[in-house]
C-alpha cells in the first residue's frame, strides 16, 4: 500500500488559504452559498488513511467506495457540515438530478461548508454532478442556482447537433492544462454518463483543465490548485480511472507519468458482456444462456443450463476488457427481487472488483408481498443503485407503461420507467425489448410499423413487424418494437437495450434490419444484442446500424470468441473502441 500523503492536525484545522487571484470569482460571485455560520472545526477527525466522502443518498455511490478502498484507504461518510470541514481529502460523487441534489445541500448546511472547504483550496474531488454543482446554476428543471465558485451555466446537450443524448459511453479527452490527476490519461478513453454538461467560456478558461468533444467542445475537468472535479466517472473507467483516483488520493507521490497507449479521439463503440441470471434446480444462483430464450437443457432431467458463477465471470469480463457489464434476472418477472437476496448480493461482490458500468435487471415494478407489505418499483430500483448497479432495465414493466401511454395519450408520471428516470435520471433506465418477428405478405398487414426484410420469412414473407413480448418472451403483446421503443424514449428512457428472441443463441449475426430500424427510430442510444457468432458480426451491426453499442452473451460464456479478439477486429476495422 502506497502511503497516504497528507498529513493530519490534531489542533484545530489550519485552512491553507488560497491564492489571492484565485478567490476572485468566489468573492465577486458566490452568491450561492449563505454568509458563513460558525462553524465548529474540530480537530482532524477522519484519519490520514480516510477520504470523508459526500453521499447524500441518491444513488449508486458504492463503486466510488469501492474504489477508495481499493486505494488503500477508509470510508468516512459526512454527516455534518463539520465533517466536510474537518476532512483531509473530500470526494463529491454527485447523483441524480441537480435541483434535488442543491435542494438537500442547501437545507442542511452542506452547501455552505463546501463553498468554505474549496474556497479554502482544501484537496476535493467532485465527480460528475459533482462538477456541475461548482458553477453558478443549471437549466435541468428550469433555471437552477448551483454553488457558484466556477463562472458558467450548465445546460443540456442538443441532439440537433446529430447526437444521442444521454451521452453514455467511453470518450476522449483533450487535455488543455496541466491537471495533475489526469496525468495517466493521455489517449484513453474514460466513461461519461449525463445529459447536461458546463461549456468553457473566457469567464471559466482558468479553470478548465480538459475538455471533451460529443457534437461540442464541453468541460471534462476542472482543476484549480487542490480543487478537482470530472464529469466523468473515473470509478466506472477501468484502470485508467482507478489511475485518476490514485492521483488524486497521492498528490504528494512520486508517480511517474504512464506512458500512453491508448489511441481515444471520440466516443468509442462499446462492447458488452450480459449473464442471464437464475437460480437453477438446486436454488443456486447462475448465469444461463438460452436459445431463443429456452434456457433448459434438452435432456430428460430438462434441467436449467448453467455456464458459470456471477461474480467470477462478471470479474473475468472486467479484466478481459469488457465496457459494461449486464446482470438479467430472467426470472425477475415472477420472483420478486427484494426476496431474491442472492442477486443483491451477487451485484455487492460485483461491484467490489468490476470498475465499469454495471446493469442490472429483471423484476423492477411494483409488488405486494405474502404479508401485505407494498414495494414500490421504485423502492426495487433503488436497492439495486445502493448495492452497486449504476443503470437498471426494465423489461415487461416498459411495455405495459408504453401501451398505457399509446392508448391515453397520457403520461401518467407513475409507471416505473417515468418514477425510475425521474429520480435518478434518465441515464439510469435502460428498457429491454423482447422483440419476436412476425412475418406479413403486405406491408399495411397490421397497424405496427412493418419493414421489408433481408430473408424473407418461411412462406416467403417480404415483409415483418416485430412484436414487443412480456415476462421472458412468453406472452406476446399487441405492440410493435418500433411504437414501444418511441414510447419508452418520450417516457424517460435513457437507453434500449434491443435482443431479438428469433436471433438469440443462434450465432448466426444481429437483425440488422430490427437494429436499423430502431436506432434509427430513437435519439437515445440502442445496444444491439443477440446472436453474435463470430467478430465479424460486430463490424457488421457497427457499420451498418447507428447501434451505440453490442452486447453478446453465449459466445462470452463459452469461451469461443474472446472480448479482446472482438475489439482488435473493430479497430483492424476503423471502428474505434476502448483499448
Ligand atoms: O421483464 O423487467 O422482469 O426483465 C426481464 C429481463 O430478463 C429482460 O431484460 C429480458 O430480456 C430478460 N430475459 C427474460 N427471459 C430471458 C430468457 O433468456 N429466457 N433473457 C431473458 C434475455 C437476452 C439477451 C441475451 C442476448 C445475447 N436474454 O440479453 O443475453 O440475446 O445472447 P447471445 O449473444 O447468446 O445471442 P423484466
Amino acid at each position: 500500500m502506497e502511503a497516504p500523503p497528507f498529513v493530519s492536525s490534531t489542533k484545530t484545522l489550519p485552512f491553507r488559504s488560497a491564492s489571492p487571484s484565485s478567490l476572485l470569482f468566489h468573492r465577486k460571485h458566490r452568491l450561492n452559498c449563505r454568509p458563513s455560520r460558525n462553524f465548529t472545526v474540530r480537530a482532524s477527525s477522519a484519519g490520514d488513511s480516510a477520504v470523508t466522502l459526500l453521499d447524500y443518498g441518491a444513488g449508486n455511490v458504492r463503486s466510488v467506495r469501492n474504489a477508495i478502498r481499493r486505494l488503500g484507504f477508509d470510508v468516512k461518510d459526512v454527516q455534518t457540515p463539520e465533517d466536510i470541514l474537518n476532512a483531509n481529502r473530500l470526494i463529491f460523487p454527485g447523483v441524480g438530478a441537480f435541483a434535488a441534489a442543491m435542494d438537500v445541500l442547501s437545507k442542511n448546511g452542506m452547501a455552505e461548508a463546501l463553498c468554505e472547504y474549496i474556497e479554502n483550496d482544501r484537496p476535493f474531488l467532485g465527480i460528475c454532478l459533482g462538477l456541475q454543482l461548482l458553477f453558478e446554476s443549471s437549466e435541468e428543471k428550469g433555471q437552477v442556482s448551483g454553488l457558484g465558485l466556477i463562472p458558467g451555466v450548465v445546460g443540456r446537450f442538443d441532439s440537433s447537433n446529430g447526437v444521442r443524448v444521454p451521452h453514455i459511453g467511453w470518450n476522449a479527452l483533450q487535455i488543455r492544462k496541466d491537471s495533475l490527476i489526469l496525468d495517466d490519461v493521455g489517449t484513453h478513453h474514460v466513461y461519461f454518463v449525463h445529459s447536461y454538461r458546463a461549456m468553457p467560456s473566457d469567464e471559466n478558461k482558468d479553470w478548465v483543465s480538459s475538455t471533451c468533444n460529443y457534437g461540442e467542445n464541453f468541460i471534462a475537468s476542472v482543476r484549480r490548485g487542490n480543487v478537482h472535479a470530472v464529469q466523468f466517472h473515473p470509478e466506472k473507467s477501468g484502470d485508467v480511472g482507478l489511475s485518476i483516483l490514485r492521483r488524486f488520493l497521492y498528490p504528494n507521490s512520486s508517480l511517474e507519468k504512464k506512458p500512453t497507449e491508448g489511441k481515444a479521439s471520440k466516443l468509442a463503440k462499446r462492447v458488452i458482456a450480459c449473464l442471464d441470471v437464475r437460480t437453477n434446480d438446486k436454488g443456486d444462483l447462475v448465469v444461463t444462456k438460452g436459445d431463443q430464450y429456452d434456457v433448459r437443457e434438452h435432456t430428460k432431467e430438462n434441467e436449467v443450463r448453467e455456464l458459470g458463477k456471477p461474480v467470477e465471470l462478471a470479474g473475468q469480463y472486467y479484466t478481459d476488457g469488457a465496457d459494461e457489464v449486464s446482470f438479467l434476472n430472467i426470472t425477475g418477472f415472477r420472483d420478486f427481487p427484494l426476496g431474491d437476496l442472492p442477486m443483491l448480493q451477487v451485484l455487492r461482490y460485483a461491484s467490489e472488483n468490476v470498475f465499469v458500468p454495471l446493469t442490472v435487471g429483471g423484476g423492477i415494478r411494483d409488488f405486494t408481498d405474502a404479508t401485505g407489505r407494498h414495494y414500490s418499483s421504485l423502492e426495487v430500483a433503488s436497492e439495486y443503485f445502493r448495492c452497486g448497479a449504476d443503470k437498471i432495465s426494465i423489461g415487461s414493466d416498459a411495455v405495459y407503461a408504453a401501451e398505457e401511454y399509446l392508448r391515453t395519450g397520457v403520461k401518467s408520471g407513475k409507471s416505473s420507467l417515468e418514477q425510475i428516470s425521474r429520480v435518478y435520471g434518465n441515464q439510469a433506465v435502460v428498457v429491454s425489448i423482447d422483440p419476436r418477428r412476425v412475418y406479413v405478405k403486405n406491408q399495411n398487414d397490421v397497424e405496427f410499423k412493418t419493414i421489408r426484410v433481408t430473408n424473407p420469412g418461411p412462406n416467403g414473407e417480404e415483409f415483418s413487424w416485430y412484436q414487443c413480448t412480456v415476462s421472458g418472451g412468453r406472452e406476446g403483446r399487441p405492440i410493435g418494437a418500433y411504437e414501444l421503443a418511441k414510447a419508452v424514449e418520450e417516457l424517460g428512457a435513457g437507453e434500449i437495450l434491443l435482443n431479438c428472441i428469433d436471433c438469440d443463441g443462434q450465432g448466426q449475426g444481429f437483425d440488422i434490419d430490427l437494429i436499423k430500424l430502431i436506432s434509427d427510430a430513437v435519439t437515445i442510444p440502442v445496444i444491439a444484442s443477440s446472436g453474435a457468432g463470430v467478430v465479424e458480426h460486430f463490424s457488421e451491426v457497427f457499420t451498418k446500424t447507428n447501434a451505440s453499442a453490442a452486447l453478446a452473451a453465449g459466445i462470452f460464456h463459452r469461451k469461443e470468441v474472446p472480448i479482446h479478439s472482438v475489439k482488435e477486429h473493430l479497430l483492424k476495422e476503423g471502428i474505434e473502441v476502448r483499448i
